[in-house]
């Protein structure tokens, strides 16, 4: 790799920083599902960038508009002043949020929407007068970002306990795993919702006192910790409860969102209305950092109905909150996926997707394989002693066979760009196949990474063939 930078500097988040400096993976360039690595690697892009990339890469409509943009207007201060193409883009938002959410703030991620979701909870409660309700619910195993507020009410262990405790006033709710129950379902499982809206109910009366919370957060459906589903019905009880007790029902929809389960939004899939809905990543196709908070139109309401006039309503915002290259970013991506339909696309490619992901049911490590929309998770059984390993192992193995994957633990996540062709989902998941059978018959020789992207040989011949299926996918496109 005589391309390869210099790697001290640069401190990777979420790595294994030392382990990736010894064997990095880097990207020069991507179009369409594909990725090339430095080394001239072409790789398919089984996971859309990190969840991102809806609309596939190098989308030239973004491009210019960004281009256009940063010659045109490259900032404007985000505070006591703004450009245009911030109205209009919260406006073309709006349009595309579910019914009632039409009022938004804009951030510069997925964490930063997170938190300032958080915030607009506590503050409205303070507005309208109920200061006591400052209490915030989250879920086991969720996930909201990185920052103070997004961690406290995360539930994955790791994240949080590097920390200390971030802040008071905090309380979970039980994930919605239960694979003794429900493995290798397809699609939502049948059972389980209503005991767990009604362990939530139980628990925010017998702990804590229902009008000391001010909201419930959640993902629809949980991504990060590894692509775990809510029953069905669940989440409608949630509404159903939060509403009894006053409570807000925020959706941390950052990877649910634009498409992802072959609807705009997951409260759109299953028929439910949060009153704040937070998104971020696909917003722009990953191409430039932006994230956007969508309220109900009363709760907007409520702070410019109930804070002092010509005083600031919300003392929050960042200096990159609608950013003008991201607006144009946003903008060029909406008009794209207005014009492709890749909702449409997502749900009319999801019932192949889901036989593929399924495929994979009796293969070695295999324990449960679980799927919505363009998004799978296959859980594999952990090597004793190793956790992590054998899924990291899968992963390394896909690469070096031409398809990008995700892991987190010993699950896989699968979350191609929208764009995907039917033949691509199929390698995606015979690919994985091969990686387990091998990983199986190679037993420990199999989980030594230093094997890997080593395989020259290999290599080439997989080339050729990732080649030859390019050839005729262009030619039946
Ligand atoms: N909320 C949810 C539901 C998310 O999934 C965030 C907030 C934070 O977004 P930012 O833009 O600050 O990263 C996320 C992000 C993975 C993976 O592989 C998932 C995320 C980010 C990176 C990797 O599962 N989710
Ligand atoms: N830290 C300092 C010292 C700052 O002055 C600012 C913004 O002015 C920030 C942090 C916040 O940065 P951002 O608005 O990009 O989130």
């Amino acid at each position: 790799m005589s391309d390869l930078p210099n790697l001290d500097h640069y401190w990777l988040p979420f790595t294994a920083n030392r382990q990736f400096k010894s064997m990095p993976r880097l990207f020069k360039a991507a179009k369409g599902n594909y990725y090339t690595t430095i080394d001239d690697r072409r790789l398919l892009d089984g996971t859309a960038g990190l969840w991102c990339v809806a609309a596939g890469h190098g989308r030239e409509e973004i491009a210019s508009s960004v281009a256009n943009q940063l010659r045109t207007l490259d900032y404007a201060p985000a505070f006591q002043n703004s450009h245009p193409l911030a109205f209009e883009a919260a406006e073309r938002l709006a349009q595309y949020m579910p019914p009632g959410l039409d009022r938004i703030f804009f951030t510069g991620s997925g964490s930063e929407s997170a938190d300032t979701a958080l915030k607009i909870a506590l503050a409205y409660h303070r507005v309208t007068g109920n200061p006591l309700r400052n209490k915030l619910i989250g879920r086991e195993r969720g996930y909201h970002g990185v920052n103070f507020g997004g961690i406290a009410v995360g539930g994955i262990a790791g994240n949080r306990k590097a920390f200390g405790n971030s802040l008071a006033g905090v309380d979970h709710i039980r994930h919605t795993l239960d694979i003794g129950r429900n493995a290798f379902t397809r699609g939502l499982p049948q059972d389980g919702g209503i005991a767990l809206a009604d362990e939530f109910e139980q628990r925010i009366t017998t702990l804590h006192d229902p009008a000391t919370i001010a909201a419930l957060i959640v993902e629809p459906m949980q991504g990060s910790a590894g692509v775990i589903l809510p029953p069905v019905g669940y989440l409608k009880l949630l509404r159903e409860i939060c509403d009894k007790h006053g409570i807000l029902l925020i959706f941390d929809e950052v990877i649910t969102g634009f498409g992802r389960l072959g609807t705009k939004f997951a409260s759109d899939y299953f028929g439910v209305v949060p009153d704040i809905l937070t998104c971020a990543k696909a917003l722009t196709n990953g191409a430039v950092p932006m994230g956007a908070v969508a309220v109900k139109r009363d709760i907007y309401d409520a702070f410019m109905a109930n804070s002092p006039a010509g005083g600031i309503e919300l003392p929050h915002g960042y200096t990159y909150s609608a950013h003008p290259v991201a607006c144009a970013a946003a903008l060029a991506t909406l008009d794209i996926f207005a014009s492709e339909k890749l909702e449409d696309r997502a749900a009319g490619l999801s019932a192949h997707f889901e036989e593929a992901a399924h495929s994979l049911k009796g293969l070695p490590f295999v324990k449960d394989i679980r799927n919505i929309g363009l998004v799978a998770g296959i859980e594999l059984e952990p090597i004793p002693g190793k956790p992590g390993a054998a899924a990291f192992a899968t992963y390394l193995k896909c690469y070096e066979m031409g398809v990008l994957v995700r892991y987190t633990g010993d699950i896989l996540a699968i979350s191609p760009p929208l764009t995907i062709e039917k033949d691509e989902i199929t390698r995606i998941f015979s690919t994985i196949g091969e990686a387990l059978t091998t990983l199986a018959a190679e037993g420990e020789a199999g989980l030594d990474p230093t094997r890997h992207l080593k395989n020259e040989q290999q290599w080439a011949a997989h080339q050729q063939e990732i080649q030859q299926q390019h050839l005729i996918l262009e030619h039946t496109a």
